[in-house]
C-alpha cells in the first residue's frame, strides 16, 4: 500500500513514515521526482492543503494527500496561523521561534494551539481531516527534538514541551497524528465498501 504525500519538509515526513510504519509505504514529494515549492497563496489551513494536493493530481497525475499546518496563538489574534513557516520573513526556523518569544514577552495569556489540515485527493474527490491540540507557549526553549516550533509549545496535560518527547510519543498526542488518524480511518472504511 503506497501513499504519495505532498510535502518538502523532511520532518513531516518522518513523522507520518512513522505513524504509518509498515501499513503504508510513504512516497513525498522528492521520492516522486517534484523538486517545486509549491506556491501556498491562501488564507487558510485547508486552501493550502488543497493546493499541494492538486498541484500533484495536476502535474503528476497522483492521487496524494498533503498537510498545511501552523501555530495559533490567542494573545496574538492567532498568529503565525498560516505563516508558520516564514513567520519572521524567511524559513530561518530559529528566527520564527524568537520572533515569536520577542511578542509573547509579558503576555499573561499563554494560550495556543497546532492545527492541521490534511487534504486528501482521491479518484477526482478531495477530502479534508483536521487535528488540532491545544497547549501554552513557554517562556524559553526546551528540548531538542521536533522540529518548528516544537521547543517553545507545551501540550495541555504535560510539564515537558514536544521537542522535549520522543517521535512516538508526540505522535500519540499531536494534531498532525489526530488529521493522520481520521485520514486512516476513511480510507479503511472506503476499502471495506
Ligand atoms: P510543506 O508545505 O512542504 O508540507 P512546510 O514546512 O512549508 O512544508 P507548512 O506550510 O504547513 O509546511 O508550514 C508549517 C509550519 O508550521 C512548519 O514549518 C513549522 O514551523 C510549523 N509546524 C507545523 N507543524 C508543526 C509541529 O508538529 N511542530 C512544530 N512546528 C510545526
Amino acid at each position: 500500500n503506497k501513499l504519495v504525500f505532498a510535502t518538502n519538509n523532511q520532518h513531516k515526513t518522518e513523522e507520518i513514515r512513522a505513524a504509518l510504519q509498515g501499513k503504508y509505504e510513504v512516497l513525498n514529494l522528492e521520492d516522486i521526482g517534484c523538486f517545486t515549492d509549491i506556491p501556498e497563496t491562501k488564507e487558510t489551513f485547508e486552501g493550502n492543503a488543497r493546493l499541494k494536493s492538486s498541484y500533484v493530481v495536476e502535474h503528476y497525475g497522483l492521487d496524494c494527500f498533503a498537510d498545511d499546518s501552523g501555530l495559533e496563538i490567542e494573545a496574538l489574534d492567532n498568529e503565525p496561523g498560516v505563516y508558520s513557516a516564514r513567520y519572521s520573513g524567511s524559513r530561518d526556523n530559529m528566527n520564527n521561534i524568537n520572533l515569536v518569544l520577542e511578542k509573547m514577552k509579558g503576555k499573561e495569556n499563554r494560550k495556543a494551539r497546532f492545527k492541521t489540515v490534511i487534504s486528501l485527493m482521491q479518484n477526482g474527490e478531495n477530502h479534508l481531516f483536521e487535528g488540532v491540540i491545544e497547549g501554552t507557549i513557554r517562556t524559553e526553549l526546551s528540548g531538542t527534538k521536533g522540529f518548528g516550533y516544537d521547543p517553545v509549545f507545551q501540550p495541555d496535560g504535560y510539564d515537558i514541551t514536544f521537542a522535549e518527547m520522543d517521535l512516538e510519543e508526540k505522535n500519540k498526542i499531536s494534531h498532525r497524528a489526530i488529521a493522520l488518524k481520521k485520514m486512516i480511518d476513511f480510507l479503511k472504511l472506503k476499502s471495506i465498501a
